[in-house]
C-alpha cells in the first residue's frame, strides 16, 4: 500500500490511514503502560488536524532531515509531562502501538508498513530529560536493536502489534531517551514512510560497557535518501531478498 502525503482522492486517503499507527505505550516489566505515560506525546500531521482517532498523530513522516525525526512530531513540547520509567538493565522493554488492547478499533493496530525496526538510546546531558530533544551535538545515539528481515520475504515486525528488545546489561546507568524507528523503504525517491517515538527511561544497572570509539548517530542527520536501506525496492514488491537487507545507521552495541 502507498501512501501520499496529501488527500488527494478522499477514499484513497480513508483507506490508507486506516494502514497507520505509532508508538505510544511503553512495555515495562510485561506490561503495557498507559498511552504517553512514558512516551512522548506527539502533534498532529495538519493534513488530518481535528480528525478522530489521533488520524493526525499515527500519519507518517517522510522528510528524514526534519527535527521531527528525532521522537515524533512536536515530541519535545511534551517532554516536561513525559513521566521517566526505571528499568534495570538486561530487562526485556518493548514499544506496543497505540490502542493495540482495544480491538474494537475501526483499523488494526498491528505494524502494517513492511520495514525495519531498530531502537536507539541517548543518555539525557545532566540527566535532565525534560531539557533533552535529542536533536543536535548534545545528543548521541547508539543502536541497541535491529530488526530486520525473519526471512527471504517476511519483515520481522511485520503485523505485529509491538517491538521488544532487552536493554544490554552493562548500559551506562542514567537517565535516556529510547527511541523507536519503524519505517517503510520503498522504491520512490524521498518516500520512505517513518514512524517514531520517544520514551523516557531510567536506566538502573552495574554499568561498565563502553561506548568508547562508538559511531553514534544523530536524528536528523546520519540518515541519507540515498541509502539503499532507504529508498530501493525493498517493499513487497520487491523480488529481491530480504535476508541481503542493510539497515541504516551505526552497528548494534551489545554492551
Ligand atoms: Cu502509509
Amino acid at each position: 500500500m502507498k501512501c501520499t502525503s496529501f488527500p488527494v482522492v478522499a477514499a484513497l486517503l480513508v483507506l490508507e490511514t486506516s494502514a497507520h499507527y505509532m508508538f505510544s505505550h511503553l512495555i515495562v516489566n510485561q506490561s503495557t503502560t498507559p498511552d504517553f505515560k512514558y512516551v512522548r506525546d506527539v502533534g498532529e500531521d495538519p493534513v488530518f488536524a481535528g480528525t478522530a482517532d489521533s488520524l493526525g498523530k499515527i500519519a507518517p513522516q517522510f522528510n528524514i532531515d526534519s527535527i521531527d525525526i528525532t521522537c515524533g512530531r512536536s515530541a519535545f513540547a511534551s517532554a516536561t509531562k513525559t513521566q521517566t520509567a526505571d528499568v534495570v538493565a538486561g530487562s526485556e522493554l518493548g514499544f506496543r502501538l497505540y490502542d493495540s488492547m482495544n480491538p474494537a478499533r475501526a483499523y488494526p493496530a498491528t505494524i502494517f508498513h513492511p520495514g525495519p525496526a531498530q531502537i536507539y538510546l541517548s543518555k539525557a546531558p545532566n540527566g535532565e530529560l525534560e531539557n533533552f530533544s535529542g536533536i543536535g551535538e548534545e545528543a548521541e545515539w547508539f543502536k541497541i536493536a535491529s530488526f530486520t528481515s525473519a526471512s527471504e520475504t517476511e519483515w520481522a515486525t511485520y503485523q505485529k502489534d509491538s517491538v521488544n528488545f532487552t536493554i544490554p546489561e552493562t548500559t551506562p546507568a542514567g537517565k535516556y531517551l529510547l527511541r523507536i524507528e519503524q519505517f517503510m523503504p520503498t522504491s520512490s525517491f524521498n518516500y520512505t514512510q517513518w514512524y517514531v517515538n520517544c520514551a523516557h527511561i531510567n536506566i538502573i544497572g552495574r554499568g561498565g560497557g563502553s561506548l568508547q570509539g562508538y559511531d553514534f548517530a544523530k536524528f536528523p542527520g546520519s540518515y541519507d535518501i540515498m541509502d539503499p536501506g532507504l529508498w530501493i525496492g525493498w517493499a513487497q514488491e520487491s523480488q529481491t531478498s530480504l535476508s541481503d537487507y542493510i539497515a541504516p545507521g551505526p552497528a548494534v552495541w551489545k554492551g
